[in-house]
Formats: C-alpha cells, structure tokens, sequence
C-alpha cells in the first residue's frame, strides 16, 4: 500500500461545535459536516481532521471524553458519523480522528473506578500520589493536582481537574488505548491527529520546572523518557497495519525531538505539530507566557520556519500550519486584518505557508480569511481556558481587566472558535437557533457564500494553492532554502527539485518594497508566475502585502 499518500494531501480542520448546526439547537453537528461536505469538495482539499466528537461533559469541547467508543450526544449518534465517513470516501476526503489520550475525563470509567479506591483495578490508570508530587500549574491554570476525598490522594491533570491524566506506565492502559484505536481503524477512519502525545511519558519523579509568573512551575512532562517506546509500542501494534496519516500535537517538541517523532522510517509518526512559530516573539518574552508575548515579528517567524524547514529535510516530514481552535486567527496575529490588507494578508500568508515542504492544514474559515472576534466583555467567552486565566490574573494576581482583557482579545482560544461564516444571513447560516458563541459580526462582509465564486475571493486563492499542490512535484518534495535573509520586509525563498525551482516572494509589510536582489536575480527570466495575490505585479518592486511564486 501507498503509505504515503499524505505526501500531497492538504488537510482542513474542523471544530464540529462551531462548523455547521444542522438542527437548531445553535451547536454545530456531525449533520451540519455532512451538508457541508460538498463544500469541502469544492475547495478541494483531501483529509478532515475533526476535533473531538467523542462523548463528553464538554469541560474543554470534547477534549475531555468520557467514552471513546460513542458520539457526544450533541453532536449526533454514530449512525450520523457513519454516514458522514461514507459521504467523506465518496467524495475523496478521508477522516482522520482526534485522539486524545494523554487524559481522559474524570467522567470515564476508568477514571470513576480509579477514584473508588486504591486498590481498584484501575486506580493506576490515573497518576495519583498521597500529597502533590511537585508545584507544577496546570495548563488552564492553578494547581495541576487535584484532592478526591473518596481515595484520599491527589490526582494529576495537566489540563482541567475535569481531565486526569492517564498513567501510561501502566502496560493495560497502553493496551486499552491501542485496541480502542484499532476499533475505529477497522470502521474505516483514515488517521489521528494525537492531542498532547508528547505529554504522555512523565519524568520519573515528576520534577518541577522553572517558575512560571503565577507562583507554580512549568509541568515538565514534555518528551518523556519513554514517548518513543509507546509511540513505537503504538506503530507495530495499531498504525503500521493501516494505511494513515497521523500527527502528533507535540508542544515543547524542538527540531531533534521532531526528527524522532516523525523520521522517515515511519516508526513512530508522519508529523507533528510543534508550537515554536506560534509561541510568540522569544526576543520580547512576557510575565505570562503567551498571554503576554507579542506575536513574533516577521524576521523571527522567517529563521524559525526556515529552520524547521531545512533542519527537517532529509529526516523528517513537517506539519505546516498557522491556525487552528487553539491559536488566534493567523490574518489578525501574522497579518493585517484592516480593510484594507485582510484580503492580501489572508493570500500572503497562505503563500508563505502553502509553498514550503510539509503537509499544509488548514483551519475552518481559514480560507474565507476570518478575524479575530476580538470580544470585549467577559461574558462572551465561554473558553476554559480564557476565564480561568481572566479569574487567575485579575484576581490573584492585580492585574487590571483591561489589561487582560487586551491579553484575551489577541490571544484566546475563543478568537478561533466563533461559528463559521457560511453567508450574510441571521448567525452568518451557521444555525437557525442562538449559537452556543457570539458570531463574529463582520459575517455580512466575510462569508463563503460571498467568496466561492468570486475567482479574487481568499477562498479562490486556497483553492489554486490546494490544486497545485497535487499537481506540482516541487511544491511537494522539492528542497527549501531561504534568499536575502536579512531584508527587513521581504520573506523570499526557494524549492528546488532537478533543474526546476519555485521562487517565493512575500512582502509583509503595508508599504511598496523593492524586490531584493538575490530573487530579482532570479526572476529575471522565470518560466511562469505561478501565484500570486496583485495584478499588475512587476519583478522590480512588490505592492503592499505582494505575495508571488515564480518558476524559473
Ligand atoms: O492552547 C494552547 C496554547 O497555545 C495550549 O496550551 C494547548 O492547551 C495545548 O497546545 C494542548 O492543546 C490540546 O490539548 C488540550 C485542549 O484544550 C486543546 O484544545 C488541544 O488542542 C487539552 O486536551
Ligand atoms: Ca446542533
């Protein structure tokens, strides 16, 4: 079997709360995928990744599953994804599932077994200690360790204490965790997308780490000693007998990390998703770590991707993204959402993006260049992770709410997950009843509707990206390198395969540039100008926000 496939293929994201709600009750649904499958069709792209649609009490949207064998009853039953997987095949789009399996939620039997007692069979399923083994803060805030009365010991959840973590150490826990994946292998899915993987193997002893600017320190549960073990344990029990994508959310994973998770042996992973681009500018660090990092600056995100980029090639696949339900819009972070340049800015970013070697993602309302919400009461957010570090800053810590409130509307995870714009109806057509989030109201100038036939529209600009990366072998395997790499505005660079070369260039800045010399060169005397975001473009200067691919 072809199992690499994914080589070409471009994935889009999907977060089914806020995709499409097929009955009104203003919560998106398997429904609502499903009628907007020929939508997706259309844009042309080749896999879905869905963010979970497991059974859940819905703590973190379904990041917290307390079944994995059955659908949230919100979502629909699984005869719904069932016919969404059939519709999704006869379509040409494959499925890839999220797996979240470095918790579960404490609403799982594993976990209210675990609970009972110490001796319980699944007690050491969970990782649970007579006092906090250490300080380490929990990624939605306070203490990552939790009390329950009924066992009298402490808990750890990295995440919510409505999230346990799992005890991977424990061989039966591996062993559920495998045979649950093969169950939804053997139903037809195509691949995961692995929530926190590189979580999952704790240091033994379960050591603090630096202090962060709210009293605890830094869960250093990143890499583990034994991640490769289980995801090779993983591969020969589960992936390698079906032909998948998978991708491994991988924060704290740098580029050697990278190269183990995803060689290309094929071990362990195809790729994962690594957080440095989107961790904000290492050179102006905040107190709060990403609530008040500014986003990094052209130059930062140029040598960061660049060093992905080259450091990757010939050891490992890279994923390619910049957005998804966790990370503000890329056109309000990376770009300029004005009037003006949202547009342009939407199409520079996609070039920069699209053009480099890897496996593109694309994040729901992506490619209609969707902003920010920018919500500026409190009471709009519904986000775990927004209210508690609103409660944990202005509360604790003295920080004035406008300030925070400035921290939330950059950077929350709320900014993503506004329903999708699909026309310039009531709650832009995402539901005919109250949507369960505010939708973005600049929805009567920013919708799918306004933009799939529009051949100048964000979407129509995705679309070409997304056909030529099937249909052009140097997008997809030919080797990057970056030119005049120190130009304060231009981000210019190379793919070279045999005697054919893609020249990139992308002027991220609001005024005219001249083309710097080095791809002036070039371009001289280019083949064809495959892409690009303004007419009238000339090869001696770029308009504002210019992006444009030449081959030469
Ligand atoms: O959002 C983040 C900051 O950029 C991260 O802290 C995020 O929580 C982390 O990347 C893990 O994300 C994943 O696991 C979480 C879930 O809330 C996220 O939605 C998911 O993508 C816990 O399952
Ligand atoms: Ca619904």
């Amino acid at each position: 079997m072809n199992t690499k496939w994914w080589k070409n293929a471009v994935v889009y994201q999907i977060y089914p709360r806020s995709f499409m709600d097929s009955n009104g009750d203003g919560v998106g649904d398997l429904g609502g995928i499903y009628e907007k499958l020929d939508y997706l069709a259309e844009l042309g792209i080749d896999v879905i990744w869905m963010s979970p649609i497991y059974k859940s009490p819905n703590d973190d949207n379904g990041y917290d599953i307390s079944d994995y064998q059955d659908i949230m009853d919100e979502f629909g039953t699984m005869a719904d994804f069932d016919r969404v997987l059939e519709k999704a095949h006869r379509l040409g789009i494959r499925i890839m599932m999220d797996l979240v399996v470095n918790h579960t939620s404490d609403e799982h039997r594993w976990f209210t077994e675990s609970r009972k007692s110490k001796d319980n069979p699944y007690h050491d399923y969970y990782i649970w200690r007579d006092q906090p083994a250490n300080r380490w803060e929990s990624f939605f805030s306070g203490s990552a360790w939790e009390y329950d009365p009924r066992c009298g010991q402490y808990y750890l959840h990295s995440f919510s204490k409505k999230q346990p973590d799992l005890n991977w150490d424990n061989p039966k826990v591996r062993e559920e965790v495998f045979s649950m994946m093969r169950w939804w292998c053997d139903k037809g899915i195509d691949g995961f997308r692995m929530d926190v993987i590189s979580m999952i193997s704790k240091y033994p002893g379960l050591p603090d780490g630096p202090e962060t600017g709210t009293g605890y320190t830094f869960n250093t549960s990143m890499s583990g000693p034994n991640v490769h073990k289980y995801l090779r344990e993983m591969n020969e029990q589960v992936l390698s007998h079906y032909p998948l994508i998978t991708v491994g959310e991988c924060p704290g994973a740098g580029a050697d990390d990278a190269a183990r998770y995803a060689n290309l042996d094929g071990t362990e992973l195809d790729m994962i998703f690594q957080f440095e681009h989107v961790s904000g500018s290492p050179s102006r660090p905040g107190r709060f770590g990403k609530w008040d990092t500014p986003a990094m600056s052209m130059p930062e995100l140029r040598a960061n991707l660049t060093k992905w980029q080259t450091s990757l090639e010939g050891r490992a696949w890279n994923s390619l993204y910049q957005s998804n339900h966790d990370q503000p819009r890329c056109v309000s972070r990376f770009g300029d959402d004005s009037e003006e340049y949202r547009v342009r800015s939407a199409k520079l970013l996609a070039t920069a993006i699209h053009f480099q070697k890897g496996t593109p993602y694309v994040y729901q309302g992506e490619e209609l260049g969707m902003t920010n919400a920018y919500m500026g009461d409190i009471s709009q957010y519904r986000d775990i992770e927004s209210l508690n570090i609103y409660r944990e800053l202005t509360e604790k810590q003295g920080i004035p709410a406008e300030t925070v409130m400035a921290y939330l509307k950059a950077i929350s995870r709320d900014n993503a997950r506004t329903p999708m714009q699909w026309d310039g109806t009531a709650n832009a057509g995402f539901s005919a009843g109250q949507p369960w989030i505010g939708v973005n109201p600049n929805y009567p100038a920013i919708n799918a509707a306004a933009q799939t036939g529009d051949p100048d529209s964000v979407f129509s600009y995705y679309k070409k990206l997304i056909a030529l990366r099937h249909s052009d072998p140097v997008m997809v395997d030919g080797v990057y390198a970056l030119i005049d790499e120190g130009d304060p505005n231009v981000y210019a660079y190379t793919r070279a395969l045999g005697d054919e070369k893609l020249v990139v260039l992308c002027n991220w800045s609001a005024e005219e540039q001249k083309v710097p010399a080095e791809a002036a060169a070039l371009i001289a005397n280019a083949k064809e100008l495959v892409i690009g975001n303004c007419p009238d473009t000339s090869k001696e200067t770029l308009q504002p926000y210019e992006a444009v691919v030449y081959r030469v």
